[in-house]
């Protein structure tokens, strides 16, 4: 049994990083005052995973080069997985950034970068490369899309840690999913998750819209009610539905679906044709 491991991991290396052994589970660049909360925190599904073999490395999107490097050679996750590399004084902080500038994570667009790799592969002004790559991020504060931070490190999404126009109190956490959304700093503990209106209102997707005669509703786990309300707030139609809503009797115009799933409502817009 063992050397089929053994046989498996010379094989397979990669395997290592598709099952994500270490995440970059999130990101404080903007903080109050003078930014002197700042973080990154990795995360590890195993409890004191060792970090020997790992770099972090902070890239600059003015150059799309990196301006700093943390060897983790000789460190491991808690025995909650948790690992934060920040400013003094952050909770669970296990290695610290330079006491000055106090901004020293920049905030955005920006980068962060995982590899398999030594410090001595990543001197200052070393460009995004996706060798030995194991986890990105590239983030900003309402900044535009750095399209070769996000090319360079075979990322599609940049994340807005003012994306609820909180980012002195909001960093980037990982979901479920390996998206990152905006909430109260979670250091050295669980992310926030979604809430389950939030998680529904991702997921579920309603089409065609606009149409004519029917909706279609994907996401759904099971039966929901769906109420439609006009613009100005009456309820036209309520029924029970499963995967789809004949909605030919309605008169063309804007409408309001209220689906009620399991726990939860939301609300979303359709134009009838
Ligand atoms: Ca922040
Ligand atoms: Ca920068
Ligand atoms: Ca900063
Ligand atoms: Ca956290």
């Amino acid at each position: 049994m063992k050397k089929y491991l053994q046989f498996f991991m010379v094989i397979f290396p990669s395997l290592y990083v598709f099952s994500q052994s270490l995440v970059i589970n999130e990101v404080n660049s903007n903080s109050p005052g003078a930014d002197t909360a700042e973080f990154v925190e990795l995360y590890s599904p195993s409890p004191n995973f060792n970090l020997d073999g790992y770099v972090l490395v902070l890239f600059n999107g003015v150059d799309d080069a990196s301006y700093a490097s943390y060897d983790l050679d000789g460190y491991s996750t808690n025995s909650s997985g948790y690992f934060i590399i920040g400013d003094t004084g952050v909770t669970g902080v296990s290695l610290n950034f330079p006491a000055s500038p106090d901004s020293f994570l920049q905030n955005g667009a920006d980068a962060i970068a995982l590899y398999q790799a030594n410090k001595s592969d990543f001197p200052n002004d070393t460009a995004v490369t996706k060798t030995n790559l194991v986890d990105a991020i590239v983030y900003g504060n309402n900044d535009v899309d750095d399209t070769g931070l996000l090319t360079g490190l075979g990322e599609t999404t940049q994340y807005n840690e003012d994306e609820a126009n909180d980012s002195q109190n909001h960093s980037l956490q990982r979901q479920a999913d390996g998206s990152f959304k905006a909430g109260t700093a979670t250091p050295n503990d669980n992310n926030l998750v979604l809430s389950i209106e939030e998680a529904l209102s991702k997921s579920l997707k309603i089409y065609p819209n606009p149409t004519a005669n029917m909706l279609y509703f994907k996401g759904l786990d099971g039966k929901a009610w769906v109420s439609i309300y006009s613009i100005t707030g009456q309820r036209v139609m309520r029924q029970e539905i499963f995967k789809s809503l004949d909605v030919s009797a309605l008169t063309e115009g804007v409408y309001i679906l209220e689906i009620s799933h399991k726990e939860t409502a939301i609300r979303k817009k359709v134009l009838k044709r």
